[in-house]
This record gives C-alpha cells, sequence and structure tokens, in this order.
C-alpha cells in the first residue's frame, strides 16, 4: 500500500511518523509513504499558495493550481488505475472509523489531502476529491494531524 501525502508541510508528516510503527512498516518495505509540497507546484514567482475566495467571502484559501498540479504529479507516477481515491481531511467529513479503514487499506494507492487557512478552493475538491473524512468535531489549524 502506497500513501501519497499533498501538504504544505510535508516534513511533518514524515518526521512525525519516522519514529512509530508506520516508520518502522516504511523501512520493512510493507508501506510507502510519500510526502509531496504543495508549494513546489505553484506557479506563483514568490511561492505564494494562498488566494482569496473565488466569488468573496471572509479569510484565504488554498489554490487550486498548486493542489491540481501536486495531484496530477502523483496521478502520473502511479501505476494503479487512472482514478485514485482520494481523502480530503476536514472537519466537514464522515467521521473516521475501523470500517473506513479496512476498507481503504484495500486499496493501491491512497492520496491524502491537507489544507490550511480556512481550506482549499473548492474547484480543486470537486475535481479530484473522493472521500471528505473528518478524525472528529473539532477544528485544527491544518490537515497534517489527520492526514497521520
Ligand atoms: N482541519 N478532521 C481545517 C480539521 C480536520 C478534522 C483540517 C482543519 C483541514 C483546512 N480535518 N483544515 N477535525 O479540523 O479532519
Amino acid at each position: 500500500m502506497k500513501f501519497h501525502v499533498l501538504t504544505l508541510f510535508p516534513e511533518m508528516i514524515l518526521r512525525g511518523l519516522e519514529p512509530s510503527i508506520i516508520g518502522r512498516a516504511t523501512e520493512k518495505n510493507l508501506i510507502s509513504l510519500d510526502a509531496v509540497n504543495i508549494r513546489d507546484y505553484t506557479l506563483d514567482k514568490h511561492g505564494k499558495v494562498d488566494d482569496y475566495p473565488y466569488g468573496g467571502g471572509a479569510g484565504m484559501l488554498m489554490q487550486a493550481q498548486p493542489v491540481y498540479d501536486a495531484y496530477l504529479h502523483v496521478v502520473e507516477n502511479i501505476r494503479t488505475r487512472q482514478r485514485p481515491r482520494v481523502i480530503y481531511v476536514t472537519p466537514q467529513g464522515k467521521v473516521f472509523n475501523q470500517a473506513m479503514a479496512k476498507e481503504m487499506a484495500m486499496e493501491h494507492d491512497l492520496i491524502l489531502l491537507c489544507g490550511h487557512y480556512e481550506g482549499i478552493d473548492e474547484r480543486v475538491l470537486e475535481e479530484i476529491v473522493t472521500d471528505y473524512v473528518s478524525i472528529g468535531d473539532y477544528v485544527l489549524t491544518g490537515g497534517e494531524l489527520p492526514a497521520m
């Protein structure tokens, strides 16, 4: 099983899981874990990844373009079916449970998408996300901890 995490903080994912049993599982090649830095895909010359909401609204959103291009990079480099499962972690999602864990564990590749700010531009979520998953009814500052 290969986990691909789209994030602005890849070191949180990699270093956060390294000492745990997940790290040992990657060392033994039982699973693989890669963290893709969304910022590497921005076309903005200053490396900006946030933007004002399309159509107005409060706060900032993550831009669609770098998220979409990071996603395409993953899809182009996996050999499974064309449409991998993409989990967006959000407090608006279905609360995660063991039955969902068992079902997702059957996938060959799983993409986890981590948002920041007030979330991610809906237009890219509509295009790529297959599952909206929450780890509980509270609001965190980013999706990395739920993805981990
Ligand atoms: N967030 N379960 C807001 C969560 C969360 C949760 C992740 C905060 C996404 C944009 N995710 N960002 N609870 O609170 O999954």
